[in-house]
This record gives C-alpha cells, structure tokens and sequence, in this order.
C-alpha cells in the first residue's frame, strides 16, 4: 500500500471525524479489530465506547440522536456480534432514528467457505440478509475502494428523507485493505442536502380553507414535530387559530404537556378529554404521525378516531404512512416544519383570524368540561398510599420529582402505559420512549446514549424488572464510563403487560409470565439493589409511595450511577378511554366514557 493511501477502516473513521461523530458505541470481535484499530489511531478525535451486549451499543446510538439531533455509529464483530444488533436496528427503524452500524464480516478471501461465523447456507457472508427487513439499507463494499462511495451513500441514506439506521458491513480484510487517498468530504456529499420539502401549494391553501372553516379542530402531533424542529411552529399554529392539540404516544412533548391548548395523549390508555375531542371533531390536522393500533384503538371507530365524518388532513415526510389506515380529505407530503411554516404565512393572508380563533372558544369549554370529568375519575389514584405502590401513584411520584430539564427514558411494558399517561413533560425530549418495535431493554440501555448527549442534565430510565434483568450489563458500562445516571426498577415481579393480557383476554390462565421461588412460591427476583452495589454503584430499595419522589431527588442529586428499586403493584392496569383489540381475542372495554357514533 502506498504511503498516501487510506485503508478501509481508516477511511470509515475519518468519515466519522469529518461527519463530527463523537462517540462510537460497540463490542470487539475478531471480525472487527481491523476497524477498532483505525479508532485506536483517531482516539482523539472519536471516542471509542466499549459495552458488555451489542443491543446496548445500539439502543444508546438511537437515544444520543433522540436526545442530541447527531447520528452516531456503532461496531460489531462478524457472526453472532452483530447478530445481536437487529433488534436495536429494527427498535430504531420503526422509530425513524438514524444510525450507522458498521458490522465486521469474514474475509472475503472466504466467501462461501464456511469460515468461523460465516452466515453462508443460503448465500455467501451474508448477513445483509440478516438485516434487510431491520433498516433503511445495507452496503457491502467487497474491495478497498468501495469503500469510500459506500460511507458517503450510507451517510445520505441514513439522514435524507425519512431517516433511519443503515449498515455498512464490511468484510475482515477490506478493513485494512487500501481504500483512498482521501475521504469524501461530507460537505460535498452531505452537508449542503436538504430535505425539507413543502408541500403543494394548492393544499396549503386547501388545509387552511378547511381549518378555518372547522368547528371543532384538533392537531395531532408525533414525532415529526419533534425530530423535524417543528415544535415552535406547531405552538404558533395552535395559539394562532386556538386549536387543542394532542399526541400520540411519539409525540409526547411535542407540546408543552402543561400548556391551555395541550389536549393529551391518544391511545388506547389515553384520557378522556383527547381521545374524545378527537373522536368528535370535525377536521383533524395530523402532522407527522403514525396510525398504529395502539395510537388509534386498534383503528375500532368511535374511540381515538372516527374518520370519516372527521375530515383527516394528514402531513407526512413519507407518503407511505398517509393513507395507510385511514381515508384522507387531504394527504399532503411535506416536511412538516415547512408545511407549518407554509401555513402559517397562507394564514396571514387571511381576514377575521382572530375571530376564528375565538369561534373556538366554546370548542374549547366543552373540552374543559371533558378534561373535568376524566380528573376526577383518576383522583384516588394520585393519593392511594397502599404498599406494593400503586403504579398511578408511582408515575405521578416520578414525575413531580424530575427537574425540568429532566430526560426520562421509559422501557417496554406496562410501567411504560403508566408513565405516558400520568408524566407531564414540558420538552421534546422530556420522555422518550419505543413505540414502533417495542424491545425490552430500550431505556436501560438506552438512558446511557441520553447521559453521553446530554451530560450536563438528569437522565432517568424507569425500567421493569423483566427488562432490567435481562440488560443488566449496563451497571458495568455506567461505572466504567462514569455515567450518573438513574435506573429505577419497576420491579413487580413479572413480564405484568403480558399477564395482564392473559387476565384480562384469557381467563387468567397464567403461564411463563410471572417470577416465583420454587420452594415457596412466594414473588422472586434478585436483589436488584444489592446487584448494582455488587457493580459500585448506589442501589436502595422502596416500598412506601411516599418515599419513592425523595429516593429519586436524591439518586439525581447524588450524580453518580444509581439504582432505585421500586416495589409496585402488578395488579392494576392503566385505564384510559380508548381500546385495544386482540384480534380472535376479542377487545378491551374502555375504562371511561364509551364509544362514539355519529348521528
Ligand atoms: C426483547 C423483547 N422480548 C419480549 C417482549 C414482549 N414483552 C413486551 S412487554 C413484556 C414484559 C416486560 O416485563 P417487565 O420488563 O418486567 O415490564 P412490566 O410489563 O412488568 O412493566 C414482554 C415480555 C418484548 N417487547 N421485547
Ligand atoms: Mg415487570
């Protein structure tokens, strides 16, 4: 190789440097050294971040992008290494969250032969096919001088459009074999693309006639809102026409939970006062969200949504989300910061805005009356003071006692229904959490990518005991990297989503959902506590609700690495006034109000 050249791996990480990519998070192997070596020379530049499970590394690179806007990369070894990271890219795909994994593979001087950790029954080194479904595009440069087309496409792929993670898997000697005299310049490739398209100007005009003209409007808000940069905008629209406006689950925080005009969560376990202003209005601008079941009552007319008669205007980045699963008056592709913007400016061209807005007035009273009706329906449970905690109280204790500038990452399962209900966040990245792909060990893990984004503020994971367990390696990650932040374990000694499914679909028919001794029967786990201290970490244990907001002002004051371990009562599950269908299983029954017909 001569002198000048760059070999693979070296090309990749000065791709890296030059994208300002500060931290890489990963897991050695054999299959990849060759790229760890290339990281061991720019150590100044990037910092390398070593954890003890590959779905770690990429559950932390989508939390860092959620919380600090900046892709990041992960490395995995050949085999089984990266094998573990599908899930992480499929959690991170179904989220729109980009981030590069680059992942080692055999030689391809032994393509097809069968090598230690080859995947190669089907097709040689191939685990592109491994991933295919799992993210937004997998490169495998096969010589050194692919390599530099293959970083700079993966790149562009991964943050134009709808964003989403993509895989550069390169084979064991393209790491050092010689690549390029020079790296692509992200400034040429990159930096100078935009992709904030506007919608057709003709239906900006028509979204606005049909605003203006509704009496009953509602926003519903996801995370475009708040990955695209667009909350600003959506508070200047809202105030503007005095619209309420509610979320999906995705897009909590899109909004601040305490503003008038703030309506609330949509869901299945979504208050009354939103799902019912939804299910009822007459136009409903929805902006960059998703239709999933859990968002729309397993799309049942008449509890999130009843479209039609509502006149469903919806706003997407990816047209392949508008019209999925329901019918629109007005389906428009677009940015949605600058669709906003778009409106906004049509808007001011109007007369009478002012009237307009006040028109809603009684729109708005009715909807009070909605949110008056549900508060006192949910009162006891701010107060209940039994012990195991009962959960509504344990939420509302979590959240009054997290500062504002707080970053609460939530994991999969029922605490995770719990605290979208019940927390009151005030910022885009208050409260984070899966809701595509849904895989167990996303906040543990992932509160390690908000403590690396975000140093300088709080960082929360409320986790359950199913989960925590199952990702317990990040104790380790947190004390070797000094990482304060907090687990608290929502520990009810059971997968209790999935048994409350069973109690609540199939009779009570337990099985293989609860942790028991065997000798006594009695609830087990391990001491979730003693094991963080067994790590040098601080670990306490809770079991008065009146104690748990003290423990967690003290855990975040403490700024090291912290366990809470928080007994909490499996038995209830969060009612709201949406439902979910189990299809063959039948449906839910709202806890609160009933199901809308229209006349
Ligand atoms: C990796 C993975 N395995 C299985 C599931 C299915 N699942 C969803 S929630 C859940 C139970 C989680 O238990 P725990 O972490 O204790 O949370 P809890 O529901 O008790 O709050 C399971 C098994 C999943 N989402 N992800
Ligand atoms: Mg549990």
């Amino acid at each position: 190789m001569s002198k000048n050249m760059l070999d693979g791996g070296q090309v990749i990480v000065d791709y890296l440097v030059r994208e300002k990519v500060p931290y890489v998070f990963g897991l050695c192997g054999h299959g990849n050294i060759g790229f760890i070596d290339a990281l061991y020379e720019r150590s100044d530049d990037i910092k390398t971040i070593s954890v003890h499970h590959e779905t770690v590394a990429g559950f932390m690179a989508d939390v860092y992008y959620r919380v600090g806007g900046k892709p990041t990369a992960t490395f995995t070894s050949c085999g089984p290494g990266s094998a573990n990271l599908p899930i992480a890219l499929a959690n991170s795909y179904l989220d729109s969250v980009p981030f590069l994994a680059v992942t080692g593979n055999v030689p391809t001087s032994q393509f097809n032969r069968g090598a230690f950790q080859e995947l190669y029954r089907h097709y040689q080194a191939d685990f592109p096919s491994t991933v295919r479904a799992c993210c937004k595009r997998v490169f495998q440069p096969t010589r050194g001088d692919m390599v530099p087309l293959a970083i700079r496409q993966a790149w562009k792929t991964m943050v134009t459009g709808r964003p989403g993670p993509v895989v550069l898997d390169v084979p064991f000697d393209i790491f050092k074999e010689a690549a390029a005299e020079e790296t692509p310049k992200p400034e040429e490739w990159n930096a100078n693309i935009s992709c904030r398209a506007g919608a057709d100007p003709e239906g900006v005009t028509k979204a606005v006639d049909m605003l203006l003209a509704a009496e009953r409007p509602v926003i519903l808000v996801g995370q475009g809102v708040k990955y695209g940069g667009a909350a600003a905008d959506l508070l200047r629209l809202a105030e503007r026409l005095r619209i309420p406006v509610a979320w999906s689950a995705s897009g909590t925080g899109a909004i601040d939970s305490h503003h008038p005009l703030a309506l609330g969560l949509i869901a299945r376990n979504g208050p009354y006062q939103a799902n019912h202003a939804a299910r009822t209005a007459d136009v409903l601008l929805a902006l960059g969200v998703r239709f999933d079941d859990r968002t729309s009552s397993s799309w049942l007319p008449g509890y999130s949504f009843t479209i039609p008669p509502t006149k469903l205007i919806h706003v997407d980045i990816d047209p392949d989300e508008i019209a999925r699963n329901y019918p629109v008056a007005l389906g428009l592709m677009a940015d949605v910061r600058t669709f906003l913007r778009q409106l906004l400016a049509e808007l001011e061209t109007r007369k009478n805005l002012s009237d307009v807005a006040a028109s809603h007035a009684k729109w708005l009273a009715t909807i009070d009356g909605y949110r008056k009706e549900w508060n006192a329906f949910i009162a006891p449970g701010f107060v209940d003071d039994s012990t195991p905690i009962h959960p509504q109280r344990a939420a509302h204790e979590i959240d009054k006692a997290l500062p504002e500038d707080a970053i609460l990452v939530s994991d999969i399962g029922v605490h995770h229904n719990w605290l979208i209900q019940f927390c009151n966040p005030r910022r885009p990245d208050s409260l984070i959490g899966s809701m595509g792909f849904g895989p167990m060990g996303f906040g543990v893990a992932g509160v390690l990518g908000a403590a690396f984004a975000a140093p300088e503020r709080p960082c929360v994971s409320v986790c359950g005991d199913g989960a925590f367990f199952m990702h317990a390696s990040v104790l380790g990650t947190a004390v070797e990297y000094n990482l304060p932040v907090v687990w608290v374990v929502w520990n009810n000694f059971a997968y209790a989503s999935i048994r409350g499914l069973q109690r609540g679909y199939l009779g009570g028919r337990e099985l293989a959902t609860d942790f028991r001794h065997p000798d006594t029967g009695a609830p087990y786990n391990p001491d979730f506590a003693a094991m963080a201290r067994s790590a040098g970490i601080d670990g306490v244990n809770v079991d008065r609700a009146g104690d748990l907001g003290d423990a967690l002002r003290a855990a975040i004051k403490a700024k090291r690495p912290y366990l809470i371990n928080a007994n909490i009562s499996a038995d209830k599950n969060p009612g709201g006034s949406g439902v979910w269908e189990l299809p063959g299983l039948g449906q839910s029954q709202p806890a609160f109000g009933g199901r809308y017909q229209p006349h």
